[in-house]
């Protein structure tokens, strides 16, 4: 529950190691510019910046058995762990500003942890243009990126897999997918496989953003910790540009500031990662801006007027 004695915790994780575009390691600066801090600060919460990780340049090799980068992934993801770990034990709620989605492994299992320890239940919302479920054997092209779900459901490399203290962080039933519109074919065999639930944008445009968003949230209770993973390319390429691999057909501003407000309505939010912002390829810093915004509403800033 985040209220004005909460107090949040900036991680900056610079590095597109997981990526398949470069840019993606000037994500925190961008959002920093954005004024992230300032703005979660004047909605009354606690800031600490606690400043950028520090890890491996990226070597733009190609894929081993599957895997990009794979040692400099772990690394990456090892410091993610720490810093969220360390976050979620002072009582903060830990924002992991990317980087690309690869981080996500080390982020959400330093939350499962956290969260089984307590004895809480997890509920992960997934927002993304892509599902992320491929594995070193399914993924056409090796970037790890694509891959943090299986890795967090126990599937992938050993590597990446078991950081949480359990083969698998998360239980498919934990995770909930909005946004999806770029699936490759062995991905939606995982998802039937694994039993997924996955808001696509067919079941967006056919029964609207707020059912989706209510079905999403519809147990999540008081002993629910409750993550947001929020892949910036989640929305349309139109309201943000400043992605790596932009997906026409995404949610609008709108949609995505509907999604950040039901969202904030539980007043469970524990912990939140910003990813695949592109600094790189955006147009004078619109996508950080938007993000920021969204990340605004997302911490309780309602348009509701009454
Ligand atoms: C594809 C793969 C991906 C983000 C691209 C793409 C994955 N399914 N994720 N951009 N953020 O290579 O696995
Ligand atoms: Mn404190
Ligand atoms: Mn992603
Ligand atoms: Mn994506």
């Amino acid at each position: 529950m985040t209220t004005s004695t909460t107090t949040l915790q900036l991680i900056g994780a610079p590095t597109d190691v997981g990526a398949s575009v470069r840019g993606a390691g000037m994500g925190p600066d961008a959002l920093r510019v954005a004024d992230i801090g300032g703005m979660l600060t004047r909605l009354g919460l606690q800031v600490i910046d606690a400043g950028n990780l520090a890890g491996p340049a990226t070597p733009w090799t190609a894929p081993a058995h599957g895997l990009r980068h794979l040692e400099e992934v772990v690394a990456w993801n090892r410091a993610v762990y720490q810093a969220v770990d360390t976050a979620l034990g002072a009582g903060h709620v830990p924002v992991m500003m990317g980087g690309d989605h690869c981080l996500a492994i080390g982020s959400i299992s330093a939350v499962a942890r956290h969260t089984r320890q307590r004895g809480k239940k997890l509920r992960v919302l997934w927002f993304d243009a892509h599902t992320d479920v491929n594995t070193d054997t399914t993924s056409p092209s090796g970037n790890i990126h694509g891959m943090p779900v299986a890795c967090l459901l126990g599937h992938g490399p050993a590597a990446l897999t078991g950081w949480s203290g359990e083969r698998a962080a998360l239980a498919p039933e934990a995770i909930r997918f909005i946004g999806i519109r770029s699936v490759d074919a062995d991905e939606k065999k995982a998802i039937r496989t694994l039993g997924l639930t996955v808001f696509d944008m067919r079941h967006i445009d056919e029964n609207g953003m707020r059912a989706a968003m209510a079905a999403a949230l519809a147990d999540v209770d008081e002993d629910t910790h409750l993550h947001v993973s929020f892949d910036l390319d989640c929305l349309d390429p139109d309201y943000a540009p400043g992605v790596g691999t932009g997906v026409r057909g995404g949610p609008t501003y709108r949609e995505m500031q509907l999604c950040m407000e039901m969202a904030a309505d539980t007043g469970r939010l524990g912990s939140l990662d910003v990813v695949e912002l592109n600094p790189a390829l955006d147009v004078r810093n619109r996508t950080a801006e938007v993000a920021v915004e969204l990340i605004e509403s997302l911490f309780g800033k309602s348009t509701l007027v009454r």
